[in-house]
């Protein structure tokens, strides 16, 4: 009964943010599998939203491949206990829709890698296949006046295989959003894609189209107006009768969880025994997927001409590079394993001693209490991403320098450098520029630090993931007025 009052919001993402993996204590078929949520930003954003006002459905894949007398009874658990939905894919569909199109062509472009990009037909008969998968799995849960949020790069057919499905007679109030988490690039870039039409027509099947900066939402209207040949205004794109609404919601993260994870006890004592470890020593914190994107190389280099060029500091300075492994079959993401490791290695061997390293490069994923500690120890963080749709570790270190008010040194090619007032703002591909920073966060006056803290910590407050999910939400209600009159008319 509370439920059909409620407005639903079906979210979309390619991943459910639920792990699925077979028990080994199983003793029947009713515990073959076990379930672990897990809490990435995404979650985080949506938490924010208010869950007495929606019930919440979402739908992804899986992560595994389900024989099909399986799927009825994790279906049933998966509603039961995580209001989500799986959308079952094969196994050679689901590798090359995510490995082969969405991580091996969308990926590199969207970056600004064009170079690296292997146009393929089968992974984007894929990519549509595994799209038309989510559209056919979606509908018939569909009622109307639900609202539909749909995520990222690797669902960008999504909003308009879905609205060719609805009638819009039977569905008049049912409204589609989409958002982007990584950079749309500029039109000269993405015009070397060569399904630029479909994915273009593909996302505008939205009502409303959400990017993190101004930058994205402006190249991604210049693309529909130069490829589609459509009528565009500062917002909205007038695509097939309809006005698509085209907006900014830059992402954040949840600063009280962060904070609160820097009161607990196991944390302190953690803290403390790494502020021992590094005593004497000033310590540089980076942390990134072990991506092409995430400009790992470049920040080794820059620290190794640092280092050079200021051999005061050596023995005086620790760089932590924790790096988690990401995409480890796509051969990209190998290569740059090797050349990481031959610059730790190399740039350890030359300015370590037998008591010093001056690189800790930890290659794997920490959990929040690690993490939480490393952030509030560090006396600046470097993120150096070649492109990155926003970049949330910026924030977090942020959230844990109450104590320190450490310096942030930012890459200007992360969404986050247009919001992050109060960090040094480099280019990366700058090796001197990048050293130069190394150096002036290292001597920057307590007073300017504390001056550049408050900007940041103002800002990464008041911008968390709840005001994001909502902010977007909310946007996504108002145009469902719009395109409701101007359906009525
Ligand atoms: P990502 O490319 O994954 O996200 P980012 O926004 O920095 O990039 O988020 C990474 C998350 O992973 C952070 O919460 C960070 O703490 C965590 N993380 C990174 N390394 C880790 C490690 N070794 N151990 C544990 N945790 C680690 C994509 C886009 C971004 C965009 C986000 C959200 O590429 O640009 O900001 O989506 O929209």
């Amino acid at each position: 009964m509370v439920e059909t009052q409620k407005q639903r919001l079906i979210l979309v993402s390619n991943r459910l943010p639920i792990t699925i993996g077979l028990n080994a204590h199983s003793s029947s078929n009713d515990d073959k599998y076990k379930y672990h949520a897990s809490a990435g930003g995404l979650v985080t954003g949506l938490n924010g939203l208010d869950q007495d006002k929606f019930t919440m459905r979402w739908f992804g894949w899986p992560g595994v491949s389900l024989p099909p007398a399986d799927r009825p009874a994790v279906g049933a658990y998966l509603l039961e206990h995580f209001g989500a939905v799986p959308v079952h894919l094969n196994p050679t569909t689901a590798d090359l829709h995510y490995n082969g199109f969405s991580n091996g062509i969308l990926w590199p472009l969207f970056h600004y890698q064009p170079g690296d990009i292997n146009y393929d037909e089968l992974c984007w008969e894929a990519y549509k296949q595994a799209n038309n998968d989510f559209a056919d799995t979606l509908a018939p849960h569909i009622k109307d006046g639900d609202f539909i949020w749909i995520h990222d790069y690797h669902l960008m057919l999504l909003p308009s295989l879905l609205r060719s499905r609805l009638d819009p007679q039977l569905y008049p109030r049912v409204k589609i959003g989409f958002f982007l988490h990584i950079p749309f690039p500029s039109s000269e870039i993405y015009r070397i894609l060569p399904v630029r039409r479909e994915i273009l027509t593909g996302a505008l099947g939205s009502d409303l189209l959400g990017f993190h900066t101004y930058d994205y939402a402006r190249h991604f209207l210049s693309s529909c107006a130069r490829i589609l040949g459509v009528h565009t205004m500062p917002n909205v794109v007038e695509f097939e009768g309809r006005s698509v609404n085209v907006g900014t919601f830059p992402i954040g993260i949840d600063p009280d969880k962060f904070r609160e994870c820097l009161t607990r006890d196991s944390v302190i004592q953690r803290v403390n025994s790494l502020k021992s470890t590094f005593e004497g020593c000033r310590v540089l914190i980076g942390v990134d997927r072990l991506d092409y994107i995430k400009g790992v190389p470049q920040k080794l280099r820059a620290f190794e001409l640092f280092l050079q060029q200021h051999p005061e500091w050596i023995e005086k300075v620790v760089l932590v590079q924790v790096a988690v492994p990401s995409r480890q079959d796509v051969e990209e993401y190998q290569q740059l394993r090797d050349v990481v490791n031959e610059l730790v290695g190399r740039i350890n061997g030359k300015f370590g001693t037998v008591t010093f390293m001056p690189i800790h490069f930890v290659h794997k994923s920490v959990n929040l209490e690690e993490l939480v500690a490393v952030y509030s120890v560090a006396d600046a963080c470097v993120v150096s991403s070649t492109r990155d749709g926003m970049n949330l570790v910026s924030s977090e270190y942020i959230a844990c320098q109450e104590e320190k008010h450490g310096v942030l040194i930012l890459s200007e090619f992360a969404g986050a450098s247009q919001s992050l007032n109060g960090s040094i703002i480099v280019n990366p591909w700058n090796v001197e520029e990048l050293a130069n920073a190394f150096h002036d966060a290292l001597t920057m006056s307590e007073e300017q630090k504390l001056a550049n803290y408050n900007k940041l910590n103002r800002y990464v407050n008041k911008y968390t993931a709840s005001h994001w999910g909502s902010a977007f939400v909310t946007e996504l209600k108002q145009v469902n007025q719009t395109n409701d009159s101007s359906q009525l008319l």
